[in-house]
């Protein structure tokens, strides 16, 4: 019986020394951590499992209690291995997810626990990082002012675009906390905050209005105000949000703004409460000034509205109401465009008139800054007007080319009598040219008509003297004569006698060859007839 007894009693000692060489062997790096923070596992024990192994599988999982025979399920979709040995650092995770977890080594890779296996019992645990959400400065509104226009009604006005973003979680945004800075009080429908969709700092369909504030009277200067939010901003995602005034039309002349002095909203993962680094933030300056008051569709009349020459028109301006004494500016160009005025006018009963000198066809233009916000493109302030410049018909003489035919022939009269008619080109030559211009080109032709006569004549004459031979010369003279007018009879004389005096010398040489040869008589005869001619 002592026998037994001390054999159970070195069992249950090897069996203790034996866990006592297994049991708190792993642990991670530390207890707790955020979502997205590495894992790290250490051990203590050298070997980790007594077996003859380099590495040993490692399971992460939902933390639990542990007897022994539970399957192990990593959380991480498969087990890593780690050296079966003592180490500082083996990364288990990389990107912690939320929640609780436990760390066992599966020694005999059975894919169970086992009694006696390194285990991490009381585990880890990975929490959410708390929200942290930011404002920043949006677009920048120039401060600006505004007033009541009957004819166009818009009592929204955008004060303050802000930028506002969250890191780490969502955040539902709860309110907002105002201070207003009001010279006097502001009497305003309500102040609303939209998340601007479009970034445009504009009040437009895409914006989403997220919260109002709606005061019971007048605001006092210095008064603040919480507006109660709903919305939830993504984590990592930049959106705008727009202050808008929606104002009352009795709204007083004065200077007003306000001030974003908070922004609160609760982690969406956390549940904590989260404040917006970034503020206070300063809308700009409305200043509200005196309702318009200079009413109507501006109308313009021009007299008369056309003239057969450049003449005083009359331009006539009505139709307005509570206008006395504003200018109205009488433009030959749009009224947008930045160019002076031919006239202008001032109003008084609702009309005026300015005297503008015309110079051809052209719209005029009124010009009028009802709303005086130093434009010209408000509702009903500006308007044209034809002024059309009449030209009489007159008969345009397309004879073009007959007058240049005419011209020719020296008949200049009639191409004078166009003047002022700006025919053709040539027509404008001819006429810029007058008379002497006709001289000059008619002169040239006649020249050229001459010497080709003469050429001619010279010709036949030649042809005369050859076919001399036994021709009666005189018979072949009348023949020549038979092809001309008798104006050209004088040239042709003349023309023959400059030939006759240059061919002089030739003409005796030849005459004295041929007197061998033909009857000298006769040509003799011919010859006294011409030089009797010339004399
Ligand atoms: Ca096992
Ligand atoms: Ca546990
Ligand atoms: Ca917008
Ligand atoms: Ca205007």
């Amino acid at each position: 019986m002592k026998k037994e007894k001390l054999l159970v009693f070195v069992f249950m000692l090897v069996v203790v020394v034996g866990l006592s060489f297994v049991s708190g062997a792993i642990k991670t790096n530390k207890d707790s951590y955020n979502n997205g923070d590495p894992v790290y596992l250490i051990s203590t024990s050298d070997p980790l499992c007594y077996l003859d192994l380099e590495v040993v599988k490692a399971f992460v999982v939902e933390d639990r209690e542990w007897t022994g025979g539970e399957v192990l399920n990593d959380a991480r979709g498969d087990s890593s291995e780690v050296p079966n040995k003592r180490f500082n650092r083996e990364q288990l995770l990389e990107d912690a997810v939320i929640g609780n977890f436990d760390v066992v080594i599966d020694c005999n890779d059975n894919g169970i626990y086992d009694s006696g296996e390194p285990i991490f019992d009381s585990g880890f645990e990975v929490v959410a990082k708390k929200g942290v959400g930011r404002v920043l400065d949006g677009l920048l509104i120039e401060d600006f002012s505004w007033n009541y226009d009957p004819e166009e009604i818009d009592l929204e006005v955008e004060i303050l675009q802000v930028k506002i973003s969250v890191a780490n979680e969502g955040v539902k945004l709860s309110s907002l906390d105002m201070a207003f800075n009001n010279i006097p009080s502001l009497n305003l429908q309500s102040v609303e905050i939209y998340v601007d969709n479009n970034g445009d700092a504009k009040l437009d369909g895409e914006d989403v209005k997220i919260g109002e504030y709606v005061p019971e009277g007048v605001i006092s200067n210095r008064e603040s105000a919480e507006v109660i939010l709903d919305y939830v901003l993504n984590d990592d995602v930049e959106k705008s949000l727009l202050v808008v005034y929606r104002l009352k039309e009795d709204v007083d002349n004065g200077k007003y703004s306000i001030r974003l002095n908070s922004l609160l909203g609760v982690g969406e993962i956390t549940g904590e409460n989260i404040s917006f680094l970034g503020l206070s933030k300063e809308s700009s300056v409305l200043t509200v000034v005196d309702a318009k008051s200079c009413l109507g569709a501006l109308a313009l009349e021009l007299d008369p509205s056309s003239s057969y020459e450049n003449a005083v028109v009359n331009a006539k301006v009505s139709n307005l109401n509570g206008c006395d004494g504003f200018k109205v500016s009488l433009r030959d160009q749009p009224c947008y465009l930045p160019v002076r005025d031919v006239a202008s006018c001032v109003v008084k009963d609702g009309k005026c008139e300015g005297e503008v000198i015309t110079s051809g066809s052209k719209t005029y233009y009124a010009c009028l800054d009802k709303n005086k916000d130093d434009d010209f493109v408000d509702t009903g302030e500006s308007v044209p007007a034809e002024y059309e410049f009449l030209v009489k018909e007159v008969e345009v003489v397309e004879e073009d080319e007959e007058e240049d035919e005419e011209g020719v022939e020296g008949e200049n009269g009639e191409g004078n009598e166009g003047e002022g008619n700006g025919g053709g080109i040539t027509g404008g030559v001819v006429n810029e040219g007058g008379f002497a211009g006709n001289l000059v080109n008619n002169d040239s032709f006649l020249v050229l008509l001459e010497v080709t006569l003469l050429l001619i004549l010279f010709v036949l004459v030649m042809i005369l003297f050859k076919l001399g031979g036994n021709a009666r010369v005189s018979g072949g003279e009348s023949d020549v004569q038979g092809l001309l007018d008798d104006d050209d009879e004088d040239e042709m004389e003349e023309k023959k006698d400059k030939s006759d005096k240059k061919g002089n010398g030739k003409d005796d040489k030849d005459k004295k060859k041929e007197d061998d040869k033909k009857d000298i008589g006769d040509l003799f005869d011919e010859d006294e007839e011409g030089d009797d001619k010339d004399n």
